[in-house]
């Protein structure tokens, strides 16, 4: 069946980023607060943020970044990362997102494969970010350390120097629909991280196709725990909350009382998460310690959340919770249950195992993966499961420098494959029901197996591999899990494989059970059959 968006279309300017959010700014809002560090308490008003984003693109411009160059941004959420972001993108450069928690060599490959010249970063990711840019071979002065305050002689710029210059934005031209204003990595349905190119007009479109279903407003005070380098805390919570006028409480990582103590204490009003947050909210008793009444609306995304939970969660803090479903390649938000279903559609609200509907201006099928039909519309109940597939102007550009995946990935129509299986009910509600692809997700984030298997490989008592996705009885969370063939004659355990690969990726990518077989099972073109390996 294919069925469109059952939200009215919504208007797109044909704009860049900078101009969407900031160009139709009144005088009176550029006192408002745009981001809270809850830490120090500091304070930046949407005026200071558009003074030190034209200051970022000035410096940038006087170093000769812009359309064309890439730079790279390695840091946890602070309210500068919003200054730096949209100060690349002003200037006409391209982002690349990293995740703040990469190894060195991690950092290096996206690095190396999104053709970056500049990194930006913090202090306490100094050490990673700085053996990365050397393996790369990014000069001193190309890697700029915000906070790093009296280090004049080492080289690297800092806060004082790219935004106390105070410089000019330059004036920059490019094509809204064309031109690429970030690169998050994502695995796609198969293989290795790859960058997504996604548009100006893609980052403004999902944007605007949110306004209407989000139901944020000046008033709203949103946490921002979510991380900014993940397309859905880039999109959802840095760009929908800056174009609301919206308050952005800032926290760089997420610690359950922390969590608490700032939505107390600074009235947070809207909450965006992932599911392994909503697990915290429901069980942890401390939780009944803090006044969280100023909480209006949560809405959770990137993994699949248990209706039960979602419940107990909205039950026990009083507050209508939703769910949305994305992907870096839909830039991100591709379905959600709306603010007010009611107004919107004179619905009820589904169940919290849907993801609700298709986001405005966009369109989807479902097709059956085994006979490339789609399935039919149910005129009750919930339809055959099948393949999600989506269309519209929130759908990337392409992978970077890879057209084969691109053309894998996306048809001849301009549908995207999403690898997701999805059912529908009679109005257009999908319910995601389990993953076609490859990838893993542990606590939201992406694990690709593919990565893991070639370093699994690499180690010399391992004869064979193959990594996927199980759910852990005692959590009930996808957890990454290898099945490893032993080298004729070697010893290795558990720990020894589970270690070798913690000492080499980041924290979310550890393998976290292993098995051992006599042989992968493998297609006859060698495909990893990880259908056999669930069973
Ligand atoms: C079951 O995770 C994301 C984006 C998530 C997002 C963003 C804004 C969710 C709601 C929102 O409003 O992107 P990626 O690229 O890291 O991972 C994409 C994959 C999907 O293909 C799907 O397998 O993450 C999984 N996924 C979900 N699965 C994302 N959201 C959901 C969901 N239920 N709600």
């Amino acid at each position: 069946m294919s069925f469109t968006s059952p939200f009215p279309d919504v208007e797109i300017p044909e704009v860049s980023v900078h101009e969407f959010l900031f160009g139709t700014i009144a005088d009176d809002e550029l006192g408002r607060t745009a981001l809270v560090d809850p830490k120090s308490g500091a304070v930046t008003s949407y005026g200071e943020l558009i003074a030190q984003i034209d200051a970022v693109a000035g410096w940038l411009a006087s170093r000769g970044v812009g359309v064309g160059d890439v730079v790279g941004i390695l840091s946890p959420n602070i309210p500068a990362f919003a200054s730096v972001f949209h100060g690349i993108l002003r200037a006409g450069a391209t982002a690349t997102t990293i995740n703040a928690l990469f190894t060195a060599s991690e950092i290096a490959k996206q690095l190396r494969d999104s053709g970056a010249e500049m990194l930006v970063t913090i202090s306490p990711m100094f050490e990673q970010a700085k053996a990365a840019a050397d393996e790369v071979g990014l000069p001193a002065e190309n890697l700029i350390v915000l906070d790093a305050a009296g280090q004049a002689d080492s080289g690297h710029p800092n806060a004082a120097d790219v935004i106390g210059a105070g410089l000019p934005a330059p004036q920059v031209s490019f094509d809204p629909a064309t031109h690429v204003a970030v690169l998050p990595y994502s695995s796609g349905t198969t293989g290795n991280p790859k960058g997504v190119a996604l548009s100006h007009r893609n980052l403004v479109a999902n944007v605007a196709q949110l306004k209407p279903l989000q139901g944020m407003t000046p008033d709203d005070v949103v946490i921002a725990v979510l991380p900014f380098f993940h397309i859905y805390g880039m999109t959802v919570l840095l760009n929908a909350a800056l174009f609301n006028r919206s308050s952005l409480v800032v926290m760089p990582r997420f610690d359950l009382v922390e969590f608490l103590e700032n939505i107390q204490n600074h009235e947070v009003t809207m909450a965006y998460i992932a599911p392994p947050v909503a697990v915290a909210l429901a069980k942890h008793p401390i939780v009944d310690d803090y006044d969280l009444s100023s909480l209006h609306t949560m809405m959770s995304g990137a993994a699949p959340l248990d209706d039960e939970l979602g419940q107990a969660v909205a039950r026990r803090l009083d507050l209508h919770m939703l769910q949305g479903y994305g992907m870096s390649e839909l830039s991100p938000v591709s379905h959600l249950i709306p603010f007010d279903a009611k107004a919107l559609l004179g619905l009820e609200d589904p169940p919290l195992s849907s993801t609700g509907w298709p986001v405005p201006n966009s369109e989807n099928k479902i097709v059956d993966p085994g006979t490339g039909d789609e399935v039919s519309a149910p005129t009750e109940g919930l339809s055959e499961p099948g393949e999600l597939w989506v269309k519209g102007p929130n759908v990337m550009l392409g992978y970077l420098n890879n057209e084969q995946a691109t053309a894998d990935t996306i048809d001849a129509d301009g549908f995207l494959h999403t690898g997701d299986l999805a059912q529908v009910d009679p109005t257009g509600c999908v319910f995601i029901v389990d993953r076609l692809k490859e990838l893993i997700k542990y606590k939201g984030y992406q694990v690709p197996p593919a990565e893991l298997e070639a370093l699994l490989l690499t180690h010399d008592k391992i004869a064979d591999a193959a990594v996927i996705g199980v759910i852990d009885a005692e959590s009930g969370e996808e957890i990454p899990k290898a099945f490893v063939v032993r080298q004729p004659d070697a010893e290795i355990g558990e720990a020894e494989v589970i270690e070798f690969v913690a000492s080499k990726v980041a924290p979310h990518k550890k393998v976290r059970a292993v098995e051992f077989i006599e042989a992968i099972p493998k297609s006859a073109s060698g495909k990893i059959l990880r259908k056999d390996l669930r069973e």
